[in-house]
C-alpha cells in the first residue's frame, strides 16, 4: 500500500542546456550568418552536455571545497600560500581549451565572434562557480593591452591570456578596488615609484582582488608627485609571482567571506614593491582601466542571463515533476503564469544584452559607425544595471517555485539567490552605474540619439524630459532607457 512515509520528490536535472533552449538557437540562427551555424552550433551542444554535466559537477566539488590561505609555513616563513579545488583547475583548463576568451580575440568570425564567445559563456558560466570573473577580468585585460600595450606585453601577457592550451593559458586580476572605495576610486593611495624606462614598483593596499590566484593583474597606482583624484591615477601591469614562483612582494592578509560567490578567492593584500609597467601615459589610468570595465560590465550581464536561465530550467523541471493538490505545479495556472513572466524578464534581458555584444563586436572590429559608438558606451552601463537587478528578482522567484526545498541549503538552491546578488554591486552598483549614464548622456547627446532612433515608441518622448537631468532621477532613467530599448529591437 501506497503511504506518504513512501513518498519521496525527486529534484530539478539539467538537460543539455543547449538543446533546451530554443531562444538561444533561433537568436543564434537569426543573428549569425549561415556560414558560420554548423561550427558554433555543433560546438555549442558540446559545451551544452558539458554544462550540464562534468562541469556542473566541477563546479559542485568547487563550491564544496572553497578557497583556503596559508599565511605561514609551519616553520614560520611568510609562504601566502592559496589552495584551490581541483574543480577549479578543470574549470580553467576547460575555460582554456573551448576558447573562452581566445573566440573573441582570433575574430574568426568577424564581428560575430563576440556573440559565439558569449552564447559560449552563457552556456558555461552557471556552471562555472563563478570562474566566469576571472574570465571576465582576463578578457579586459587582454583587450586594454591590445589596445595599449607594446609588443613587450603582447608576447609577454596577451598571447597568453588568449591562449586555447591549457598550459600556456594566462588569468589576469583587475584591482582597482583600495580600502577608501571601489566606486569612487579617487583616493586611491597605491604609489608607483619610478625604477627605469616605464618601470616601476608598487606600494599599497588593494582591498578587492578577486582571482587571487591568476598570473597577472591589472591595477591602478599614483605615480610619486601625480594630482590628488582619479586625474593623477595611472594604469599597471603586475606579475604575481617571479621565475622562482615566488610572490613578487605580495602578502595576502585575508581572504573575504562573502554572502556567495566562494568558490572564488577574493583577497585583501599589501604590494611592498611589486616590479610593474605602465599602460599608456601617466594619469590615463582611468580611462585606459576603462576598456576593462567595460568589457567586464558585458560578461556580467552575460553571466545574469546565464544565471537567471539557470535557475528556470531547474524552475520549470521542478514543476513537471512535483505535484501538490492533485497536479503537477505546470498544470496549476498560477504556477505556470508565474514562469512565464520570469521567462519574458529573462528573454528581455536577452535581448538586451545580445544587442549590446553585436555592438562590442562591431566596435572591436573597426566597423561601427559613429552612432554605434555612442549607443555601446551609453547602454553598457545600462545592460550591466538593468539584467544585474532582474537576475536577483527571477533568482528569488525561482528558488520561491520550489517551496521550503528552495530555502535548504543542501538542494543547492539558495546558491542561486546568494551568488545572483552579486551582479549588482561588482563592476559597478545600479546607482553607480545610472550616474555614468547621465555623464554619458550630457558629454555625448545620447538622449536625443535614442529619441530618434526610438522615435515609433510614443513613450520615447519621455526622454525629451528635463527632470533627467537630475542625478537623483538617474535610476529611473536608466531602467526607462532600457525598456525602450528592449522594445524597439525585433
Ligand atoms: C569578487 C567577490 C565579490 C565581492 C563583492 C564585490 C565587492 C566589490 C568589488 C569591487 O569593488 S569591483 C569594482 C567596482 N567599481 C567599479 O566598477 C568602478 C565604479 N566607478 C566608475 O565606474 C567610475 O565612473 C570611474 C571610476 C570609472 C570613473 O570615475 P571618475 O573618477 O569620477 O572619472 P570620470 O570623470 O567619470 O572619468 C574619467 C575619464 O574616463 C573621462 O574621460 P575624459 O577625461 O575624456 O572626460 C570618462 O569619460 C572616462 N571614462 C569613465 N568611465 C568610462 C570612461 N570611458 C569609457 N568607458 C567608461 N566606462
Amino acid at each position: 500500500m501506497n503511504t506518504m512515509n513512501d513518498f519521496y520528490q525527486n529534484g530539478p536535472e539539467l538537460q543539455n542546456t543547449f538543446d533546451s533552449d530554443m531562444f538561444l538557437k533561433n537568436y543564434l540562427k537569426n543573428n549569425i550568418p549561415a556560414e558560420y551555424h554548423q561550427q558554433i552550433f555543433e560546438h555549442l551542444q558540446k559545451v551544452g552536455a558539458l554544462a550540464a554535466t562534468t562541469w556542473a559537477q566541477w563546479a559542485a566539488e568547487a563550491e564544496a571545497h572553497p578557497p583556503k590561505l596559508t599565511t605561514f609555513s609551519p616553520w614560520g616563513k611568510r609562504i601566502d600560500q592559496i589552495e584551490i579545488s581541483n574543480g577549479w583547475k578543470q574549470l580553467e583548463k576547460a575555460a582554456a581549451t573551448e576558447g573562452l576568451i581566445a573566440i573573441a580575440f582570433e575574430r574568426k568570425q568577424k564581428e560575430f565572434s563576440r556573440v559565439y564567445q558569449m552564447a559560449l559563456l552563457y552556456l558555461f558560466a552557471p556552471s562555472s562557480a563563478f570562474f566566469s570573473c576571472p574570465l571576465a577580468m582576463t578578457d579586459g585585460a587582454a583587450r586594454a593591452i591590445e589596445l595599449d600595450g607594446d609588443e613587450n606585453l603582447i608576447t609577454r601577457a596577451f598571447k597568453k591570456l588568449t591562449s586555447r592550451d591549457p598550459e600556456k593559458f594566462w588569468t589576469s586580476g583587475q584591482w582597482m578596488t583600495e580600502r577608501t572605495g571601489g566606486s569612487d576610486v579617487s583616493g586611491t593611495s597605491t604609489i608607483a615609484k619610478a625604477a627605469g624606462e616605464n618601470r616601476f614598483t608598487l606600494e599599497g593596499t588593494k582591498w578587492f582582488t578577486s582571482a587571487t590566484t591568476s598570473q597577472m593583474a591589472l591595477t591602478l597606482a599614483r605615480t610619486e608627485n601625480a594630482e590628488a583624484g582619479s586625474r593623477g591615477l595611472s594604469l599597471f601591469y603586475l606579475e604575481l609571482r617571479d621565475e622562482n614562483n615566488n610572490l613578487n612582494n605580495i602578502e595576502v592578509h585575508r581572504l573575504k567571506e562573502k554572502l556567495g560567490t566562494i568558490a572564488l578567492p577574493t583577497a585583501e593584500l599589501t604590494l611592498t614593491g611589486t616590479p610593474a609597467i605602465m599602460i599608456g601615459k601617466p594619469g590615463e589610468g582611468i580611462k585606459r582601466i576603462a576598456s576593462v570595465l567595460n568589457i567586464t560590465r558585458v560578461y556580467n550581464s552575460i553571466c545574469a542571463l546565464g544565471h537567471m536561465r539557470r535557475a528556470l530550467d531547474l524552475a520549470w523541471d521542478f514543476a513537471q515533476k512535483r505535484k501538490a493538490f492533485g497536479q503537477f505545479l505546470i498544470d496549476h495556472p498560477l504556477h505556470k503564469k508565474t514562469l512565464s513572466d520570469l521567462e519574458v524578464i529573462f528573454q528581455r534581458c536577452f535581448k538586451l544584452s545580445f544587442f549590446v555584444v553585436k555592438l562590442l563586436g562591431k566596435e572591436e572590429c573597426g566597423i561601427a559607425n559613429e552612432q554605434e559608438k555612442i549607443l555601446l558606451r551609453a547602454l553598457t552601463p545600462i545592460v550591466k544595471l538593468y539584467t544585474a537587478k532582474k537576475c536577483i528578482l527571477v533568482s528569488s522567484e525561482a528558488i520561491e517555485a520550489f517551496g521550503g526545498a528552495g530555502y535548504i541549503e543542501d538542494t543547492g538552491l539558495p546558491r542561486l539567490l546568494r551568488d545572483a546578488q552579486v551582479f549588482s554591486i561588482w563592476e559597478g552598483t545600479t546607482n553607480v552605474l545610472a550616474l555614468d549614464f547621465l555623464k554619458v548622456c550630457q558629454k555625448e547627446s545620447v538622449l536625443p540619439l535614442l529619441a530618434e532612433i526610438l522615435k515609433s515608441n510614443p513613450q520615447s518622448l519621455q526622454l525629451q524630459d528635463k527632470k533627467w537631468q537630475e542625478s537623483e532621477n538617474a535610476r529611473e532613467l536608466a531602467f526607462l532607457v532600457a525598456e525602450l530599448v528592449i522594445e524597439s529591437i525585433t
